[in-house]
């Protein structure tokens, strides 16, 4: 990762030629002081998240097995990218499943076995391992995944060992049963010194029934019903909404995973100065009170989105559309961008990802403590140069301050200029405050319902004091809008001709619109829609055949 820190005006962040903007950036609109509370009783919010849950599962294998595969048979989707290769599985990948009606979450976890000899130094491995010593230690039920096929090896002997040490119930599963001929093989791993094996075959979804059948069988009555006695509260489920989504998106390497493991106060994710390090989507769900009120939130860590013709392997490939598929699944993206590199052709793609998919948009410019020392020593350079009047007319002034940093950062991303721009540092946890009341702020912005009189209102006027330019000399007239969906905001405009719509003049309704309304951070969609022809007439028709009949009934009654 190029990781060339740029003096103030060197870094592409603070170029020499900016043009000054006199519009008040969306930085400088929230406010300093907030920041919000953490559930503190809540513990870490993805351990209560799992502790709200029936149990939590943990499969538990050897690198080699598909394990993974047996997860979409369980979840009944798939939740995690499966692949021949070992060790593909990195994080702990959860998903919240049900068997029967009973809730329980489940978690995919990394190989054991994997971190032998010269993999022991890989940071990434054991990160790994670390992750999977988290799920057995959380899990209530573990379940064992095996290869049927391989027979018993020393590695699986090594792993059961463990697993009997963690004194959990652990089911064995022998997987990749995909005949019955190989069946009797399943019996083998009874050795291992667990009772109940289960023959499977995840690809087929053989024998998954039975498993987890076993598994929720397992769990204790209480957790089912309820809480046990004493037990710390679970976490409400929102019932009105589901939690808000959050996609953590941006290039390889920006800080991604930091960023949701500073938020989260925890290890949940693995961060490490290897670029592609988080591999899959992981779920982090996240709760915040803030005066009082808590909110609940899924924090979505994925892979960074390498150029497509560098995208190396088939793993990367589906590392990319798991991350494009969070795009398209989130309510707002937060799209990171990493101070010290500025804004690159990738960032732009992928914040035309966002835009295609007409999502909700923070910009994050992380590792700000990296630039944070050059940053002041600008902004005092330009101070004394200003005092001093040194500096020539037509010299351009320095950017020294974040206000106009956001404003840079929103001209080069000119497409998402409605996005408001945050800069952080996951590392000393700088405007972490301002990230967590602009996501607020922004889901706030996305629940708006606009009153229909008021929005024909604001649509007219702003028609009335600027009409769009057309060659043929035809006026527009706009009859009523109405606002047809919250999320992305959409309105349906009923006017005259459509073909007057340019794109410039969509671009200056959608600015009226916000400057009524707001919506920060959030598309707005304008769907104009030429009013039939025929509504009027149909309507006088009617009308008039009402009045008509009514005659007839009065002539008829006196
Ligand atoms: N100085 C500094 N370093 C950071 C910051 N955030 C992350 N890093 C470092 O940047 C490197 C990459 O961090 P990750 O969080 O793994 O980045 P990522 O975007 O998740 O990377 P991929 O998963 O590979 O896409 C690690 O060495 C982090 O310690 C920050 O705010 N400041
Ligand atoms: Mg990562």
């Amino acid at each position: 990762m190029a990781a060339h820190l740029g003096t103030t005006t060197g870094s592409r962040l603070c170029p020499k030629d900016q043009p000054q903007q006199v519009r008040m950036p969306r930085v400088a609109e929230l406010s300093e002081n907030a920041w919000p509370r953490r559930a503190a009783a809540a513990g870490a919010p993805h351990t209560a998240a799992v502790r709200s849950r029936a149990f939590g599962g943990g499969i538990k294998m050897r690198p080699i097995s598909t394990n993974v595969a047996a997860a979409p048979c369980a979840v009944g989707r798939r939740i995690a990218i499966v692949h021949d290769r070992p060790g593909v599985t990195r994080d702990r990948v959860s998903a919240e499943a049900e068997w029967h009606g009973q809730p329980f979450t489940l978690v995919d976890t990394g190989g054991l076995g994997l971190v032998r000899g010269e993999l022991e130094r890989d940071v990434i491995a054991r990160a790994a391992l670390d992750q999977v010593q988290i799920a057995i230690d959380s899990a209530t039920v573990i379940i064992l995944v095996v290869n049927a096929r391989e027979g018993v090896v020393p590695l699986d002997r090594e792993v059961a060992a463990r697993l009997r040490r963690c004194g959990r119930p652990v089911l064995v599963a022998a997987n990749k049963v995909d005949t019955p001929d190989i069946e009797a093989d399943a019996a083998e791993f009874a050795s291992l010194g667990f009772d109940k094996i289960f023959p499977v075959s995840a690809i087929h979804d053989l024998g998954i029934s039975a498993l987890m059948d076993a598994a929720i069988a397992l769990l204790p009555q209480s957790s089912v019903a309820g809480p046990e006695p004493g037990a710390d509260a679970p976490v409400p489920r929102p019932s009105a909404a589901d939690p808000l989504k959050l996609a953590v998106v941006g290039r390889q390497n920006v800080g991604k995973s930091s960023l949701i493991n500073a938020l989260t106060r925890s290890e949940r994710v693995i961060v490490s100065p290897i670029p592609g390090t988080t591999r899959d989507s992981v779920d982090v769900p996240f709760e915040v009170e803030t005066d009082g009120v808590r909110q609940t939130y899924i924090l979505i860590d994925t892979a960074g989105i390498r150029k497509k013709r560098r995208i190396g392997d088939s793993i990367e490939f589906f590392s990319v559309r798991r991350s494009e598929d969070s795009i398209a699944r989130c309510d707002i993206a937060l799209f990171v961008l990493d101070a010290e590199a500025g804004i690159t052709e990738q960032d732009k793609k992928i914040g035309g990802k966002i835009l295609a998919e007409k999502k909700a948009c923070i910009v994050i410019v992380n590792k700000w403590d990296l630039v944070e020392e050059a940053v002041r020593a600008a902004r005092e350079e330009e101070v004394a140069r200003r005092k001093n009047k040194a500096r020539h007319r037509d010299e351009p002034r320095l950017m020294t301050t974040l206000v106009e940093f956001g404003q840079w950062v929103q001209e080069h991303l000119f497409f998402l200029d409605f996005a408001p721009v945050i800069f952080t540092s996951a590392r000393s946890g700088f405007h972490l405050d301002r990230l967590l009341e602009s996501v607020r702020y922004v889901a706030a912005q996305l629940q708006q319902k606009i009153p229909t009189a008021i929005l024909n209102r604001t649509l007219h006027d702003a028609i009335e004091r600027r009409q769009p330019i057309t060659a043929t000399g035809h006026r527009l007239k706009f009859f009523y809008a109405t606002q047809v969906k919250r999320v992305p905001p959409t309105f349906l405009m009923f006017v005259n001709r459509d073909e007057l719509f340019s794109e410039p003049y969509q671009k200056y309704l959608v600015g009226e619109l916000r400057r009524a309304f707001g919506y920060e951070g959030c598309p707005v969609v304008l769907v104009p829609k030429p009013r039939p022809k025929t509504v009027e007439p149909v309507r006088k028709f009617k009308a008039r055949s009402r009045r008509a009949s009514g005659r007839r009934r009065d002539g008829g009654s006196k």
